[in-house]
């Protein structure tokens, strides 16, 4: 071969060989996935969803850029389940343990199960969480003055900077990566749910020293003038300061995205807004003129705002897929006297739904759902029957693998607008109770108990007789088809015992009549 010949072929090979690189690596690139979960907010609370008296601008752009769905799920109308179907893609009510968890409670996530950020690290991503956990901590009695594990970073979050359960549950400090920040050697932190420690005031027997006051349970420690659930001792240094959460939270989440952008990462934002107690930023206090859970949905929605500015200016925001939801229904008064019932004018937290948290009616987990991703979806309204459970399996395929072992569906074409065949049903779940929704049609079957919580004045779904409704005709759940319509009645029922298994009723007696 000729040195001129073999020059060429050299050249060729080689340009060759960079074009199969970069092909490879286009294959390879993947985007990140942000999932920002509110927590407590009603499917009426956001103007993109029929608010009209207050405004959520940067929550609506999402909404308005992205795809808007009106049928999406949490798979609970509370928050431990929702979050344990998010991050697992198994429904709830098969893990005994997954409700609503006092601040001490053990992790229940298994370490060896299945996770959304475990699947998404064996995929080559970065994983973190930021914000709200309450999937419990620890695998017995924690102290929370050594590390505290297992906790999010064994189940697939490389990076954690959370609260341990909720803003109205000690300990009212802030973890990262299992370590309570701020904690100083001399002045460990004690919490215990059932006995107060000496000499430490509680809403109950010093109400003077409250500045927000506690309507229902929350009575026990005092932390920044709030009357909290659970007692604590110890810790001063290393308490949250609640008016600044929603900023600190955000810095956090910025923080991340700055120093992560270079690979894909995927981001639990999970904010507290807004669940009880409702503490805005003084910058936020009044803006609403519905008290301050009508301000902190404003609060949250400029951290979305200033969140999703960031992801633009690190120039990640057209390879981020952002999915918006909330973990359960709306609530007014969940404890404390905030103004929430008397200032709410003509807000409806839940919109047209019938209910709440707690609830096994719609306003209890159908949710402001939304997925956007600039320059990749195309803006649509979707009614297409989704659940944040299915996420787990349609992130899976996303990311070019495939998850079918929870009971997480790939619905990812539906999330990026290519398809309206989401879920053909869904077992929804509220304090243990179960129903289904099946096309059009809801089924409560019959339970036990009180119809109305009158602590939080919400129906929750307790009858006597099963509950049949037309969602489609009847958004509202005013008109129970049940007995004039057996044969769907049937139809339902035999489905969701299939689904469900016939022992649905071992924590609540059965009245079908
Ligand atoms: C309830 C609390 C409520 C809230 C809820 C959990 C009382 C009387 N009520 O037990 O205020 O904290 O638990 O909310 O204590 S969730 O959104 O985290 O599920
Ligand atoms: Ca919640």
């Amino acid at each position: 071969m000729s040195f001129g010949l073999f020059a060429i072929l050299l050249v060729l090979f080689s340009s060759c060989q960079v074009k199969s690189k970069e092909a490879k690596e286009e294959t390879t690139v993947k985007p990140n996935v942000v999932v920002i979960y509110l927590d407590d907010l009603g499917y009426g609370d956001l103007s993109s969803c029929g608010a009209t008296e207050l405004e959520t601008p940067n929550i609506d752009a999402l909404a308005k850029g992205g795809i808007k769905f009106t049928n999406g799920y949490a798979s609970s109308a509370t928050c431990t389940p929702s979050r344990y179907a998010l991050l697992t893609g198994m429904y709830p009510w098969k893990n005994k343990s997954a409700k609503i968890l006092p601040g001490t409670a053990p992790l229940i996530i298994g370490t060896d199960q299945k996770t959304l950020p475990k699947m998404l690290k064996a995929n080559g991503y970065q994983t973190a969480l930021v914000g709200k956990w309450h999937l419990g901590l620890g695998s017995g009695l924690v102290n929370w003055n050594e590390k505290v594990t297992p906790g999010p970073n064994e189940v697939g979050f490389d990076y954690a900077y959370y609260m341990a359960a909720t803003q109205d549950r000690v300990p009212t400090v802030y973890l990262q990566d299992g370590h309570v920040e701020g904690l100083e050697a001399d002045d460990p932190i004690e919490i215990d749910y059932k006995n107060n420690f000496e000499r430490q005031p509680t809403g109950l027997e010093n109400p003077e020293l409250c500045e927000m006051m506690w309507h229902h349970g929350h009575n026990s420690t005092i932390i920044n003038g709030i009357p909290r659930i659970g007692y604590m001792k110890g810790g001063e240094k290393a308490r949250w300061s609640d008016v600044d959460m929603a900023d600190h939270f955000l810095l956090k989440a910025q923080e991340y995205v700055k120093s992560h952008k270079e690979q894909p990462f995927f981001l639990y934002y999970a904010m507290q807004q807004p669940h009880v107690p409702r503490t805005p930023h003084p910058r936020f206090a009044g803006k609403s003129g519905m008290g301050p859970r009508g301000d902190v949905i404003l609060e949250a929605d400029w951290c979305i705002g200033e969140f999703v500015k960031t992801l633009e200016e690190e120039g990640v925001l057209e390879n981020t897929l952002i999915v918006f939801s909330s973990d359960n229904g709306p609530v007014l008064n969940d404890g404390y006297n905030d103004d929430a019932v008397e200032k709410l004018g003509k807000h409806k937290p839940a919109g047209e739904l019938r209910g709440g948290k707690y609830s096994l009616f719609e306003a209890g987990t159908r949710v402001p759902f939304i997925t956007y991703w600039k320059g990749t979806i195309e803006p649509k309204v979707s009614d297409a029957l989704v659940c944040q459970m299915d996420l787990f399996a349609s992130i899976a395929t996303l990311v070019g693998t495939e998850e079918q072992s929870t009971d997480s569906k790939d619905l990812l074409d539906v999330f990026m607008g290519k398809s309206e065949s989401g879920r053909e049903s869904l077992i929804i779940e509220a304090t243990t109770r179960t129903a289904l929704r099946k096309g059009n049609w809801l089924l409560i079957p019959a339970y036990k108990g009180k119809a109305l919580n009158k602590q939080v004045n919400i129906e929750v779904g307790n009858s006597p007789v099963p509950l049949l409704y037309n969602l489609k005709e009847d958004i509202a759940q005013q008109h129970n088809l049940a007995s004039e319509n057996p044969d769907k009645l049937k139809e339902l029922m035999d489905a969701f015992i299939e689904l469900r298994g016939a022992d649905y009723t071992k924590t609540q007696k059965l009245e079908l009549k």
